[in-house]
């Protein structure tokens, strides 16, 4: 496949995932689904996963319908957060995916909406719908062969899950950071090398990026990166101006956000997407976590966009062992198959080198 086709799809599925995303907050017979607290006797008890996690997994579905279908052989390396196997309290399997028509993609839906036909129809329109994008020209241009079997993708369908379903408009800050809300939303599609673990290319949406107050509707917004083969480009401009900023999960512990204030400003906000993207964008100078709770979904996409400015992510482990930036390797996204195989030890997420410098001095003995 040629680069530019691969990145034209990646683009088109990303953003008609934004547009589901849209869809499902905008129609009311399915936002009821989603908001819907299922307590006790009211839960849909046919299905144990509910209608939250049919959102996900029907844009991560969709994702992966649509790119196998334009690169045969791509199917068996697209990964996602979510299992699209739902089972019934009886123990009856039903396994949501994309059929080749819409008619037969709704009535599979209808078995896990407790037959609501409305919504089954609604999302199924939507889910085969063919989406035109427009690609930068600098894309067009990228004519090199791509080899199928080479690459991997992860698919992160909805970023920042609980600030989707709670529906919430946040308000920036002054540069431009939203702590929680609809803006923290994201869809993440990743590509990496499989031999060599690394990213290649990634497209994050914010489906709700800003509100139009004219058309009373969500704008969506786009960022996406290719570093592959030496071939490095992005939708976002690189700038050298550091803010002396970091932003980190509102779950941080106290010991790291008293260790990164020896040299930083702290700001916390939603979302592992949007926080990534924020350093990539220039908000702040960088995103660390410092345990567990993130996966290869939630970075190998705005991965690719920091390591197309010149910046990149390494993992938090053993930060006070460490004499030196150098000594540390990029996350890698290879799938594993082992559980919890899939999760990244903490991120350190930078624009530039001396940024990574500067962390990790904040966390030497005696700095
Ligand atoms: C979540 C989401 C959360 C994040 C968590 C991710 O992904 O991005 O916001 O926690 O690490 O796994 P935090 O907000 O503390 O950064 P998802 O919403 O897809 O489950
Ligand atoms: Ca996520």
């Amino acid at each position: 496949m040629l680069l530019c086709d691969f990145m034209a799809a990646l683009i088109a599925a990303a953003e008609k995932g934004a547009k589901v995303a849209k869809i499902v907050r905008a129609e009311n017979t399915l936002l009821q689904l989603l908001v819907q607290e299922k307590e006790g006797k009211e839960k849909n008890d046919r299905f144990i996963q509910d209608f939250k996690t049919l959102a996900d997994v029907l844009i991560q579905e969709m994702v992966r319908h649509d790119l196998s279908l334009k690169f045969p052989g791509l199917e068996e390396n697209v990964y996602g957060e979510e299992s699209n196997c739902f089972t019934n309290t009886d123990g009856k399997s039903v396994v949501v995916q994309l059929c080749p028509t819409p008619k037969e993609t709704a009535s599979l839906l209808k078995e896990v909406l407790d037959g609501n036909e409305k919504a089954a129809t609604i999302l199924s329109e939507t889910l085969h719908e063919q989406v035109d994008v427009s690609v930068d020209e600098a894309l067009q241009s990228q004519q090199q062969e791509v080899a199928v079997e080479d690459v991997g993708v992860w698919i992160d369908p909805i970023d920042s899950t609980a600030q989707f379903i709670r529906g919430q408009t946040g308000a920036p800050n002054n540069d431009g950071i939203v702590d929680e809300g609809l803006q923290c939303v994201t869809v993440l599609i990743g590509a990496f090398d499989k031999q060599s673990g690394q990213p290649i290319a990634g497209v994050c949406v914010q489906p709700f990026a800003s509100w139009d107050t004219e058309t009373q509707q969500w704008l969506h917004d786009k960022t996406w990166s290719v570093c592959y083969k030496g071939v490095s480009l992005s939708s976002v401009k690189p700038s050298s101006s550091n803010k002396h900023s970091i932003i980190i999960s509102s779950s941080e512990s106290d010991d790291v956000k008293q260790k990164l204030s020896r040299k930083f400003t702290l700001y916390s906000a939603a979302g592992a997407g949007y926080k990534i993207l924020s350093a990539a964008w220039g908000h702040v100078d960088g995103y660390v976590l410092s345990r567990p709770t993130i996966y290869k979904w939630d970075c190998c996409a705005p991965h690719a966009v920091l390591l197309s400015l010149g910046g990149g992510i390494v993992p938090f482990t053993d930060i006070d062992l460490i004499h030196g930036a150098d000594q540390l390797n990029q996350v890698q996204y290879q799938f594993s198959s082992n559980e919890g195989g899939n999760s990244v030890p903490g991120v350190i997420a930078y624009r530039s080198k001396d940024v990574l410098s500067d962390i990790i001095q904040c966390f030497q003995n005696g700095t």
